[in-house]
């Protein structure tokens, strides 16, 4: 089953660090990786040493921690770079070079045969320097690449025997899930190595997108916490995890759930910018339940209006009360939490009487209280 073996790249530190008020101090990166360990993400990703010389040393300061998640760096195809990955002691290797039209003619200019040299020269370079170093090579704007040049590539690539896994990169958030399953069931049948999706969310599609590569036999999503990356990002790992977890629960117990919203809470805080609304699982409303018919269900069994259960993930459901839409079944469960029994005339009087006030500004929840109150003591 392809969701029972699969593993995540947390890419927060490399990614994630792309994203426009991501500036990560060394503690700051200490932190994030200790807590994606204890989230239990299997591997954890970071910037390139070349990027700056604090980059690098914070490579060697996560890799110094220990952490059971495997620390992998990411790379550009070339010598100089492989040698200064080598330097970190990384455990694992990303190297990537773009295949894209657009790619070949504004970033480095290499053909597809020349592409290949290259690849094969700091393949065998690495390996021979690291045997046991894990290797994934990945082409960059692969949606956007010839189909044949793509095939040609991997191919070459997987028959030098040198890599573990392949990667397949949404760079500009392009692709559709179809595209991405067609592509990475090509890939997992020909060369039978383990394949990594990388997708960016330009167009909405980068959960569905990682869900369709692991449909098709793909072994590694990469995440960022938040989603955050160049542009708007990429696959958010709440929104993975929320996506898997309502194909099967099993398919995420492996991870630490109840850490996602500090998770979602940490990078918030340290790129400054409120966690959306609409954010799966920890958005502020994600799990609030407002109009009436959706109140009384929710009451009577969650289930009815909700697939992820919040207190799996260390949080608590609402029904909100004050407002229009508010129905006296609500209306009755806050009567009840607040440990007031009133008969069901009443309850719908107090009903009635939130819904005339409500037209004109919603009550909180003290101003609803009040009224439940009232109505019990007869103040
Ligand atoms: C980048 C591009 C990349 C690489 C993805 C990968 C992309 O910023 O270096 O190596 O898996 O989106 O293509 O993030
Ligand atoms: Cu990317």
């Amino acid at each position: 089953m392809p969701f029972e073996n699969y593993n995540i790249i947390e890419s927060t530190l490399r990614e994630g660090e792309q994203f426009s008020t991501a500036a990560f101090t060394p503690v700051q990166k200490q932190k994030i990786a200790e807590m994606l360990d204890s989230f239990g993400v299997e591997m954890i990703e970071m910037t390139s040493p070349c990027a700056s010389p604090q980059s690098a040393a914070d490579i060697r300061a996560v890799v110094g921690m220990g952490l059971r998640a495997r620390i992998l760096t990411h790379i550009r195809c070339n010598h100089d770079d492989a040698r200064r990955a080598l330097d970190t002691g990384v455990q694992g290797i990303d190297i990537v070079i773009g295949t894209s039209p657009h790619l070949i003619r504004h970033s480095h200019g290499k053909n597809i045969n020349q592409i290949i040299d290259l690849a094969a020269d700091v393949l065998s370079f690495i390996r021979q320097q690291a045997p046991d170093v894990i290797l994934r090579f990945s082409t960059e704007d692969s949606f956007r690449s010839r189909e044949a040049d793509l095939l040609r590539v991997y191919l070459a690539i997987a028959d030098l025997g040198l890599v573990q896994r392949l990667g397949v990169a949404d760079t500009v958030g392009v692709a559709l899930p179809g595209q991405v399953s067609a592509l990475v069931h090509q890939l997992v049948r020909l060369t039978g190595l383990d394949v990594e999706f990388h997708g960016h969310n330009d167009s909405g599609c980068a959960i569905a997108n990682a869900c369709a590569a692991l449909e098709a036999g793909a072994t590694h999503i990469d995440t960022t916490i938040l989603g955050i990356g160049e542009r708007n990002g990429i696959t958010p790992l709440g929104g993975l995890i929320a996506r898997l977890y309502t194909l099967n629960r099993q398919y995420v117990a492996k991870y630490n759930l109840k850490l996602l919203p500090q998770l979602d809470l940490l990078i918030a805080d340290y790129c400054d910018i409120p966690i959306p609304f609409s954010n799966y699982i920890t958005g502020s409303s994600a799990f609030i339940h407002k109009a009436g018919i959706h109140a009384k269900a929710v009451l009577a069994d969650p289930e009815t209006y909700e697939i992820l259960q919040p207190e799996d993930f260390g949080l608590t459901r609402e029904v909100a009360v004050g407002h229009r839409l508010t129905g006296w079944n609500a209306i009755r469960s806050r009567a009840l939490a607040l440990g007031l029994s009133l008969d069901e005339a009443t309850l719908k009087s107090i009903t009635q009487t939130i819904k005339q006030r409500a037209d004109h500004q919603p009550l909180s929840l003290p101003e609803v209280d009040a009224l439940l109150m009232e109505a019990a003591f007869q103040l």
